[in-house]
């Protein structure tokens, strides 16, 4: 159904690890797919978790994470405070967060409705 994933990283602390959904969807359609195959939209909590999920995207567009809304709420109420924006974001041109697949691969805010693919983290 043109859903594959690519290699999954677990993490250290946690039983869980990052799932790439390479089929588009709004950023709510995402939440609702990762909750019910998976265990949520992927919360980053560092540099490393960071850099793990780069590892995980191929060259492409943009694919959201858990972040959401201007006061920036992860999907799973976590408290990560880390933040990996592009320099110039972000701009207000969303309420959803996204993970450029491009060079930088920093962080945009992009309006929620837009079709994109997205991150599960996968918790057992
Ligand atoms: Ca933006």
């Amino acid at each position: 159904m043109g859903i594959y994933t690519t290699p999954t990283v677990f993490l250290s602390d946690i039983s869980c690890k990052y799932v790439f959904v390479n089929e588009p969807k709004s950023w709510r359609d995402a939440q609702t797919y990762c909750r019910l195959h998976h265990t949520e939209l992927v919360s980053v909590r560092n540099e490393e978790e960071n850099l793990q999920i780069r590892q995980l995207i191929p060259a492409g567009h943009f694919a959201y994470i858990g972040l959401f809304k201007d006061e920036y709420i992860w999907s799973d109420n976590s408290t990560s405070a880390f933040r990996n924006w592009d320099p110039d974001q972000p701009d207000g041109s969303g309420e959803c967060v996204v993970q450029q697949l491009r060079d930088s691969r920093l962080w945009d805010d992009q309006t929620c409705s837009a079709q994109k693919p997205f991150f599960c983290s996968a918790c057992v």
